[in-house]
């Protein structure tokens, strides 16, 4: 985790013990703030302290300006450390359950005596916690829900917290001049939302340097713990928790070890059975005839002592297997091997693919950048579109925008767009999903946007009827262009709402309303099996960065990692159509 990711974990959690104890509202929510700058930062905040720039950054006050100095200097905050002695130390965790905020767990510590998860599911069991105002049984039950679900989703790491920390130690190693190739394997190059450990494969330049190459791996600055270290392999923990496996191949075997490490299992073992109905092996060290392989020539932890058919490159070794070359995010047993062996692979959508952005916020909601910067940060990424879509009226905690504002700001957007050569903007609008399936403004207003993104984000504990016929009467709305993160899911903490998906797709597909993959993390919503669903049914996508900052509109690789996992082609998204074909496209269902 970086310094600025600490940092902002650490307001995070100052301005929720805040809350729980139910002083300084004002602060609290100064707090949340800079967490949310913190994490949107571009620059390492160390930078700021040194040059003594602190003072120069938008929304940080003095207050914060002690703590993040503290912090840098001794890592570690004196102020943070006293307010933290200053509640029971069990009731921090209970904010990790979805479900369970400041205000309820307040409740439950100062009314009943919750100071932990133990007391707290022992409380939901015995009744303890009927009689609280303004918490009903279903309240109740949601959080019971909240907890089975953080205990089903514990000891995987989400992708967004495990791929910076592997990414750093990657290049630590390519930078190494003992090193030939490094690259991550396992679930994370697969590119799985999840990640039970992270999986390292390295290859020397010399063979004698492994003791060397491992002993520096385990000195990295992000390694906490070593698990354990020889000539071919180490492991350790890292901060965050994150375990990570490194193993060091030869050269002449680094394909294989690589697909072979990638996995995924069930993919493994599929190709494992073709090799065998081709006369051929396939294992960690390479593709070999049968009727040489001989497993007595194979001492354990050494490549077997005859010639490989392929074993270099990944490349080859599906080449030798007369299939086509299989991204890692598809090699999940889902139909790639039989789609390779008939030349049907899908043309996975790339970074280079996408012409624009339609889903971001502005200085006017919750953002922090002007549409001017937005739309020059659009421009330095080549864009040739952005939809301008800052929050609607109900979302009055992040600064929603009343019907009224909502007029002067589409003017604002189309005086912006028409200043601006080489992108054009969309005067658009996150509009809330209510509860009941109806949008937060009248038709009228909504018939002067240029582009709708229709979200919800209130009241996601609707069983599934509540909340399918929720988002389908969204979809029939011809104003709306795409679902915005249609279930509303975080990963790891929330599970959203539980959509009878079969039926949201129909009538998606149906009216030509595009399904949002929402890219920002921890939401990745919808997620890989739903967006595959949703192209199988003849849905379109839509993929944006819902960025709230200039840096926020270059997080969009998460969400195309999610639609390579989906099988997406850049036909089926629309932030890859012209801007010509884009309008057509919001134009025919207004029709
Ligand atoms: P994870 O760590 O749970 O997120 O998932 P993976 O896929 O990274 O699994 P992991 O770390 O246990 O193993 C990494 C890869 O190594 C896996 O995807 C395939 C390969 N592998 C590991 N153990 C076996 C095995 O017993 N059989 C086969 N065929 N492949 C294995
Ligand atoms: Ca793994
Ligand atoms: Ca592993
Ligand atoms: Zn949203």
């Amino acid at each position: 985790m970086s310094l600025n990711h600490e940092l902002a974990d650490l307001f995070a959690r100052m301005a929720a013990i805040m809350e729980i104890k139910g002083e300084n509202a004002f602060k609290a929510i100064a707090f949340s703030k800079v967490s949310r700058i913190l994490k949107d930062m571009t620059f390492d905040v160390r930078e700021a302290v040194e040059k003594g720039t602190l003072e120069e950054i938008n929304g940080i006050g003095k207050s914060s300006h002690k703590v993040i100095e503290d912090y840098v200097r001794t890592g570690r905050s004196v102020d943070h450390d006293e307010l933290a002695a200053s509640v029971p130390s069990g009731l921090l965790p209970l904010m990790d359950i979805s479900g369970l905020g400041p205000k309820t767990i307040s409740l439950f510590w100062k009314q009943r005596g919750i100071t932990s998860l133990e007391e707290l599911v022992k409380a939901l069991a015995d009744g303890s916690l009927e009689g609280l105002k303004g918490i009903g049984e279903k309240k109740l039950e949601s959080i019971r829900q909240g907890i089975a679900f953080q205990a089903q989703s514990a000891g995987r790491l989400g992708i967004g917290e495990a791929l910076p920390i592997a990414a750093a130690l990657v290049s630590r190693l390519r930078e190494m001049k003992e090193v030939k190739q490094a690259e991550i394997a396992g679930s994370l190059r697969r590119g799985r939302e999840t990640i039970g450990d992270v999986d390292l494969l390295c290859s020397l330049k010399n063979d004698a340097a492994g003791e060397a190459v491992s002993a520096a791996f385990v000195k990295f600055p992000e390694v906490e713990r070593i698990l354990g270290q020889g000539i071919t392999k180490a492991s350790v923990i890292t901060v965050g928790g994150l375990q990570v496996d490194l193993r060091i191949v030869p050269p002449e075997n680094f394909g294989a070890a690589l697909l072979y490490f990638t996995g995924s299992k069930d993919h493994n073992v599929k190709l494992r059975g073709r090799a065998q109905d081709m006369g051929l092996t396939l294992n960690e060290w390479g593709l070999y005839k049968l009727s040489e392989y001989d497993k007595t020539q194979k001492k354990t932890g050494e490549a077997p002592a005859i010639h490989a058919v392929a074993a270099k490159t990944e490349s080859e070794v599906y080449r030798k297997l007369d299939l086509e070359f299989i991204e890692p995010e598809l090699r999940e047993d889902r139909g790639e091997i039989d789609a390779a062996s008939h030349q049907k692979l899908p043309k996975l959508i790339a970074r280079a693919d996408l012409r624009g952005d339609l889903h971001c916020h502005t200085n006017a909601s919750d953002g922090i950048a002007t549409i001017e910067q937005m739309a020059e940060a659009a421009m330095a990424l080549g864009y040739q579109f952005l939809a301008i879509t800052d929050h609607s009226k109900s979302q009055t905690i992040a600064n929603g925008l009343s019907a009224e504002r909502l007029l002067k700001h589409i003017q604002a957007i189309h005086k912006v767009g028409e200043k601006m050569k080489g992108i054009k903007l969309l005067a658009g609008c996150e509009v809330d999903i209510l509860a009941d399936g109806s949008l937060d403004y009248e038709d009228a207003i909504l018939a002067e946007l240029d582009i709708i993104v229709a979200s919800p984000h209130m009241a996601l504990k609707q069983d599934s009827t509540a909340a399918t016929d929720r988002i389908l009467r969204a979809i029939e709305s011809p104003y709306v262009s795409i679902i915005g993160h249609p279930t509303g899911r975080l990963l790891n903490r929330r599970e959203g709402l539980p959509l009878d998906f079969a039926r949201i797709y129909k009538a998606a597909a149906a009216t030509g309303t595009a399904l949002e993959i929402n890219a920002g993390y921890p939401r990745l919503d919808l997620n890989d099996i739903h967006a595959r669903g949703a192209i199988d049914a003849g849905c379109l996508l839509s993929i944006d960065t819902d960025a709230h900052s200039v840096e926020g509109l270059n997080e969009i690789d998460l969400g195309l990692t999610v639609a390579r996992r989906a099988w997406v082609t850049a036909k089926q998204v629309i932030n890859c159509m012209s801007y010509q074909e884009l309008l057509g496209f919001i134009g025919r269902k207004r029709k």
